[in-house]
């Protein structure tokens, strides 16, 4: 019998191992993956590769690796549903990033403010890899064809500088990119340092009480949120100016569902401590299903392995495909 469904849409997204992840990208990212495995066909990888533009130590680098691996799994992501994979153990995403590199503009690359900021990070070690990096992006992205890229809105430059060497690689050589969408969440898109809340949350962070890490023990989580940031008015509302507050209101509304008006209201004539106290809680709450799980998976490294192979397979024989569809468009002479 023919087949009358509409094709899934696709979905793509990967992650960093650069450390352990906070729980901005928890509520920015991951969290939204695991809802959207039924709506879309999803593919999910840990973006190692990218994690080199920064200097890692090896050692840390192999654990750092396997316990985002674990992650996403521990999180609710399930290898049924979704392909989830290791970007390093699928080499056409090398591959298509030189292609890709050739149809981008250094103009466009300087204006990248992740390339900015890092670039400020790190002064002693701005390589042609941390520049080039979007053009590594846009292979993780295009090789699946994927119609929407679900991130952080940090990352929404990078997914259109992806468009813009899509549509012009697209020009060039006939259709061979589908122009993704961004697709970013409303809840948690954007929570910042508890330290400096103008900045975003970021788990390279060198001060740690900057992030909650997902790793974070209840005990920590909370002197962390005792320690945020906040202002002078002790008045828990969501205003202009009041960058901490706005940023632990964001957070406990993603992590208890309730709205920012919901939170004004229940806190109304509190003090900062009490609602300190309950953000706190609320993330504790959140956290410990997913650390659960998580210590179950590490326990387990034969069923982690192979995982990721199965994975790395599945990945290698979609991304080839493009690869060879692009390198031939282009004039390479495949054999
Ligand atoms: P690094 O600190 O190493 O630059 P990162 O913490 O920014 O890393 P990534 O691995 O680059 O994290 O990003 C993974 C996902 O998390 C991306 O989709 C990104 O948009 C999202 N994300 C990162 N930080 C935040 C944040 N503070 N708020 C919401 N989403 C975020
Ligand atoms: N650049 C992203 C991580 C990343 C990514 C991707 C996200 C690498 N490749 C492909 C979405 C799609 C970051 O720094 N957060």
């Amino acid at each position: 019998m023919e087949n009358t469904a509409p094709r899934k849409k696709r979905a793509l997204s990967c992650i960093q191992p650069s450390g352990v992840p906070t729980l901005g990208n928890y509520l920015g990212a991951l969290r939204n993956w695991v809802g959207m495995q039924d709506e879309f066909e999803c593919f999910f990888a840990v973006a190692d590769l990218h994690a080199i533009t920064v200097r890692q130590e090896p050692a840390k680098l192999r654990q750092q690796i396997r316990e985002m691996f674990a992650l996403l799994l521990a999180i609710g992501l399930d290898p049924e549903k979704s392909l989830l994979f290791v970007q390093s153990q699928v080499p056409a995403h090398s591959q298509l990033a030189w292609l890709l590199a050739c149809h981008t503009q250094f103009g466009e690359l300087s204006r990248m403010t992740q390339f900015k900021d890092k670039a400020q990070k790190h002064a002693d070690n701005i390589n042609l890899g941390l520049f080039a990096y979007p053009s590594l992006m846009a292979a993780d992205i295009l090789l699946y064809q994927p119609d929407v890229v679900p991130v952080g809105a940090d990352q929404k430059q990078h997914v259109e500088l992806t468009r813009n060497i899509a549509e012009r690689f697209n020009g060039l050589y006939g259709n061979v990119f589908t122009v993704p969408e961004p697709y970013i969440m409303k809840t948690g898109a954007r929570v910042r340092s508890l330290q400096e809340p103008t900045r975003k949350m970021s788990k390279s962070d060198e001060n740690q009480y900057a992030y909650v890490s997902l790793k974070d023990d209840p005990d920590t989580v909370m002197r962390k949120f005792r320690r945020a940031v906040t202002d002078s008015e002790a008045q828990v509302r969501y205003a202009e100016g009041k960058d901490g507050i706005n940023n632990l209101m964001e957070i406990y509304s993603a992590c208890t569902g309730d709205s920012l008006e919901a939170v004004e209201a229940a806190f109304a004539g509190k003090g900062y401590g009490d609602f300190k106290q309950a953000v706190g809680e609320a993330v504790v709450e959140v956290l410990r299903p997913i650390q659960e799980r998580f210590a179950r998976y590490m326990q387990d490294k034969g069923q982690l392995d192979s995982l990721m192979k199965q994975g790395a397979e599945r990945a290698s024989l979609a991304s080839r495909r493009t690869l060879d569809k692009a390198m031939k468009k282009m004039g390479f002479v495949l054999v």
